[in-house]
Parts: structure tokens; sequence; C-alpha cells
């Protein structure tokens, strides 16, 4: 018997805007005890394989389809039985990929009841997700410079430059090191190319007229400097973000500020070459979307380095593709973005597959976010020992910030996640 707390008595769903600007769903969960509001993210360079975002008919037709098909299967549901929440928006949708109610739906709703169900219990949601167990902080993963989509203009090829403080012994720290690279990182920008505005891309991170080389030096710099003050280890990470490279008719990846064409080979050679010079420990779709095969050669070249090669576009949060994954030893790690797949329960039946294959799941935000904290509590509660939610912008921010309230509220039990024996 469901506490009456937990019944779900409303919901409601209404048009808003993201950091990007772009039209969003935000969905609010009313139950007899609580209340959650969500916003749905939204990707730039999304994957092939994700759940349809939306209905063809956009934001306005997902609000439409919450009030007359969604709510009226959800109110009087337990809100904390999250499986079976999940389970009725796979039906009323009746589509594999969410392309009736749109999988930002799905997940603005989705997570806005774990939200209610989690104020209805009192508990915070990386605990009701997680159980009362859950006391791991992830490492932040952010990124400092940027390019591809997710600049405007003549930004590096590759999507994101990132940072991964290894060495921090609390989340402080950590936030602290993410903090001081992107700063250092900004002011030998300013140095590198004299034409710098401090122009930022998306997700915040610098937005440079450099090739990928380029900035990665001055990353390197920035890393070397903040380590030294700080006297703990800030390592590198790349997201190629490959797909945006990737040109069908060529059958190569262009590197359109570069003035470079790689085919397959060119390229793992090419991402290795980084790997190396950059000590870098975070590759992240290094190759088109579909090319499991190459990841796979990578993933294998990458071991003697202790690099993770991570799927993103690769997996895109899906089963059978991790399965696929999995068996051809495809990659170390894997991104989950909770909205590529629709719901929390898919999101968390994706971490565990993935874990039991050996890969590390990463908890991630979208180039397109909200101001919502809930990923910090996703990554905690599901057990991620990596977060990536940027560096700075105020909806990256918020996710850093709420990884401290968690650290403070778990007191003496918080502690750092392990990292895996590749990236320690
Ligand atoms: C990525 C993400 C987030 P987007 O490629 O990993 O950094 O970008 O949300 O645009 O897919
Ligand atoms: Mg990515």
């Amino acid at each position: 018997m469901a506490l009456s707390s937990l019944i779900i008595e409303d919901i409601v769903a209404r048009k808003v805007f993201n950091s990007r600007g772009s039209e969003a769903i935000e969905v609010e969960v009313f139950t007899a005890g609580g209340y959650g509001r969500v916003t749905a993210p939204m990707g730039a360079s999304r994957g092939r394989g994700e759940v349809v975002p939306y209905p063809s008919g956009g934001v306005d037709e997902a609000i439409d389809k919450v009030s007359k098909l969604v709510a009226p299967e959800l109110v009087g549901l337990d809100a904390s039985d999250q499986r079976l929440i999940d389970k009725v928006l796979h039906e009323v949708d009746g589509t594999p990929d969410f392309r009736n109610i749109g999988g930002n739906t799905a997940y603005a709703i989705s997570m806005a009841v774990a939200v209610a169900a989690s104020a209805s219990l009192g508990i915070p949601l990386f605990e009701h997700l997680g159980g009362c167990l859950a006391h791991e902080l992830p490492y932040p993963l952010g990124n400092v410079i940027g390019g591809g989509k997710h600049v405007r203009g003549r930004g590096p090829d590759v999507q994101e430059m990132l940072v991964l403080p290894v060495g921090a012994e609390d989340v402080l720290e950590a936030l602290q090191a993410n903090f001081l690279v992107h700063k250092r990182a900004g002011e030998l920008l300013a140095k590198a190319d004299p034409a710098f505005t401090g122009g930022r891309g998306d997700e915040g991170a610098w937005a440079p007229n450099l090739s990928t080389v380029e900035a990665l030096e001055v990353l390197f710099k920035a890393c070397e400097d903040v380590s030294g003050e700080l006297g703990f280890d800030i390592r590198i990470g790349l997201d190629v973000a490959a797909s945006s490279l990737w040109d069908e008719g060529e059958g190569a990846y262009i590197y359109e500020r570069e003035g470079a064409k790689r085919d397959r080979g060119e390229q793992v050679e090419f991402i290795l070459g980084l790997i190396e010079r950059f000590n870098l420990i975070y590759v992240e779709d290094p190759l088109m979307e579909d090319d499991f095969e190459g990841f796979a050669e990578l993933t294998k070249k990458a071991k003697r380095f202790n690099c993770l090669i991570c799927g993103d576009d690769l997996f895109v949060t899906n089963r059978a593709r991790i399965e696929h994954g999995l068996k051809l030893k495809a990659a170390s790690a894997i991104i989950i973005k909770p909205n590529q797949v629709g719901t929390i329960s898919d999101a968390a039946d994706a971490i565990r597959l993935a874990r039991s294959g050996g890969l590390v799941p990463i908890a991630s935000h979208r180039s397109g976010e909200s101001t919502d904290p809930y990923l910090a509590h996703l990554a905690v509660g599901l057990r991620c020992p990596i977060i990536k939610t940027g560096v700075l912008g105020g909806e990256r921010v918020a996710k850093l910030n709420e990884l401290l309230r968690i650290a403070e509220g778990l007191g003496e039990v918080a502690r750092m996640a392990r990292l895996p024996s590749q990236a320690a």
C-alpha cells in the first residue's frame, strides 16, 4: 500500500526556454505530500540512435499530449514506484523511440515524479534513487575549451577539451581545480590569440580561434600551472564528437579548421598521438557513432596509456547498443544521458548493464541545459564515479553546487568515488 502522501494528484506541463534560448518542456508533478518540477535538456550533437526529443509538432504538441494522454494515466499512481511510472510512459507513447509523446517529455515527467516522490518521502533525491547507502561523490569532468557544433565561427574542430581533477580529495577541491583551470586557460588564450575576446560556446567553454592541437597546448599548460599550485593531479580529456566530423561521401573525418581529412586508420592514429602527447585520461566519441569496430581497435590500443575510451553517440544510453558494444569490447566508459533514452528506469538499467560489462558510467548534461540540479543526484544515487557537466555558466554551476550540498548532507560518510584503475 502506497503512503497517501505519494499519490500523484496532478501533472502540469508548460513551455520554457533552455540555456541556448530554445524551447523546452517543463513538467510539474504534484503529489499529496510533495512536488517536483523538471525541465528537459537538449543536445546539439545528438546521436542518431537517441529517442525522438519531441513529437513533430514540437513542445506545443508535447504539452497537449501531457494533459490529454499522459496525466490521466499517471494521476492516482504511487510516485515512488518509478518502474511503474516509466512503464506507463512507454505504454502511453506506444512507439520504440518515444516519437509520440517525445523523449524529452518522458524524461521531464519521469524525473519530476522522482523529485516529487523524494520530497513526499522527505529524503534527498539521490537517496530515493540509490538507497540509503549511496555516499560516493563523482569527480567533475569539466569542459574548458570547446569547438565543433557548440561554437559559431572558427573554433577548434574537436567539440570539447575537458579536465578531470583526479587528485582532488573532496568535491570542494575538485570544483576549485576546474574553476581555476578554466580561468587560467582564459588568461593563456588571451596571450595565444591576440584577437581572443573571451567568447564562450554553448557549455561555457572558451571558444578560441585556434586549432585542436593549439588549444590542447594551452589547456595542458593551464593544468600544469594549477596542478602545481594546488599540489594534485589534473588530467585532460576530449569529446571529439566524431560523428559531427564524419563525411559519409568522403568516407573520412573532415577537420575543416585544420584543413585535414582523415580516414578511419588515420583518425585512430591521430587520437592515439593526442593521448600520448597530452597524457589524456579520457576520449569520448573518437570515431563516428556506428563504427563499433574502430572503437574496439582504439580501446585496445589506448589501454597501455590508461586512457578511458568513452561512447556517447555510440551507445546513446541504449540497451541494444550497449550489448553490442560489450560484445566487441568497443569502449571502457559510457556517457549516460537520461533524455537519450527517455526515463530514469531506462537510464538506471543502462548503467547496470554497462557496469556489468566493465564500462565506467558517466552521468552527463546536454549542451542545451536547464538550471535544474538533479543530474548531481542521479550521479550519486546511481553510482557514477564521474559527472560531466561543464565548468562555467549558471546551468552548469547549478549541478556542481548541488554536489557540495549533497556532500555536506552526507557529512562524515561522504567520500569521493573510486576512479577506475585506467584513470587512477
Ligand atoms: C556531448 C554533449 C554534452 P550535446 O556531446 O557529450 O557535452 O553535447 O548535448 O550537444 O549532445
Ligand atoms: Mg559527447
